[in-house]
């Protein structure tokens, strides 16, 4: 046998796509693993044409599930980020556009057993050791994926899965701002580095003498605007408790102008060197915490009419986060955080990789 079968499914997770994997099905040392991975994604590669990677940091991501070992969760959710061009696997974020796949895939899997109606799953998000719970439709007790839920960057309805946050404030870098403070400022620009599930740094796209409703191919291709905001980020980094980030993909870089089409603000994010079609689920939540965070880069910005659903526009429509938070104390207390993602199931079989890398379980 020249090559190892291991079983996989691909789902898109709200405006992502990825391989989901039982925990149980791959190599349990680390350094196997991710050869393992890289190789089923096809990196490092531009292209990724070797493997299931579609080339981009969005369609190149893995989740992998498993038995909880959190006594108030039914599942593990470890999220890996493949990186297309280098051979990296990456641990050091979550992702929640995965998430809304994991409890669908956890139900498919038998990891965990479905309720007939709505089977509330509660998952152990281990990179930021941080719980959510996610709604899945699952009438007479099988998933159901079709629906009337629509969500900006994808084509028409599915199921709505609704996923809820606790205590994802921090969960990154210690506390949710990690400077300690609402505004910084870096190379001359003015920023709020915030951490509420995501670390994000928040800036000011007038600063860099842009609009902010540029598209992503028109900021991408701004190689002298990329070289700025990749300085800061890497003095920020630090700052933030994440050490040093050249290697790393966080903290995310997001650029905010008013919004155009009547929500809280308008984003284009840096995430952080390709620039997202839409917003990431956690980068959304910490820039919509910003926004109701009295003294940062935001104020005057932000057009906040109800603080406990805020619209994110992005390149390719809204994302809208419920919030309820208040301020106790002097500080921005964020007591829970919702969003609304589909997913849906589009393949499940065996991935192939070189049995030299790994010959399998026994
Ligand atoms: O912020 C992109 C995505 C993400 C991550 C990124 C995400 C999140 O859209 O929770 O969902 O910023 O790397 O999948």
């Amino acid at each position: 046998m020249t090559q190892t079968a291991i079983p996989c499914t691909v789902m898109r997770g709200g405006t992502s796509k990825g391989l989901y994997f039982r925990l149980s099905d791959l190599p349990a040392d680390r350094a196997t693993r991710d050869a393992v991975l890289l190789a089923a994604m096809g990196s490092p590669d531009a292209r990724q044409i070797d493997g299931m990677g579609g080339a981009h940091p969005l369609t190149s991501k893995i989740a992998v599930v498993g038995p909880s070992t959190h006594p108030d969760a039914d599942v593990d959710y470890l999220f890996l980020q493949a990186v297309v061009d280098e051979a990296r696997i990456d641990d050091g974020q979550n992702c929640g556009n995965l998430l809304a796949g994991v409890g669908p895939f956890a139900i498919e899997e038998g990891l965990f057993a479905a309720q007939d109606g709505v089977t509330h799953v509660r998952i152990n998000m281990l990179n930021t050791k941080s719980l959510t719970v996610a709604a899945i439709q699952t009438p007479g007790g099988q998933v159901r994926y079709d629906g009337e839920a629509r969500i900006d960057g994808v084509p028409g309805t599915a199921a709505p899965v609704p996923i809820d946050f606790l205590d994802v404030a921090g969960s990154s870098c210690g506390a949710l701002l990690p400077t300690g403070h609402a505004r910084d400022v870096i190379d001359g620009i003015e920023l709020t580095a915030i951490d509420n599930g995501m670390p994000v740094v928040v800036m000011r796209a007038a600063d860099f003498g842009k609009t902010g409703y540029e598209t992503p191919e028109e900021l991408e291709a701004d190689t002298e605007l990329k070289a700025r905001v990749e300085a800061i980020r890497l003095q920020i980094g630090s700052r933030m408790n994440l050490g040093d980030v050249s290697k790393k993909t966080v903290p995310k870089m997001c650029l905010v102008a008013p919004a155009q089409n009547g929500g809280a603000i308008c984003t284009r994010n840096f995430i952080p060197h390709r620039v997202h079609e839409a917003i990431g689920v956690f980068g959304a939540v910490s820039v919509a915490t910003a926004c109701v965070l009295p003294g940062s880069v935001t104020e005057g910005i932000a057009a906040v009419s109800d603080p406990s659903s805020l619209e994110v526009e992005h390149p390719t429509g809204f994302f809208t986060v419920a919030m309820d938070a208040g301020v106790e104390g002097g500080e921005l207390k964020i007591r829970r955080s919702a969003l609304l993602r589909t997913c849906r199931r589009l393949m499940r079989g065996e991935i192939y990789v070189p049995a030299s890398l790994w010959s399998g379980k026994s």
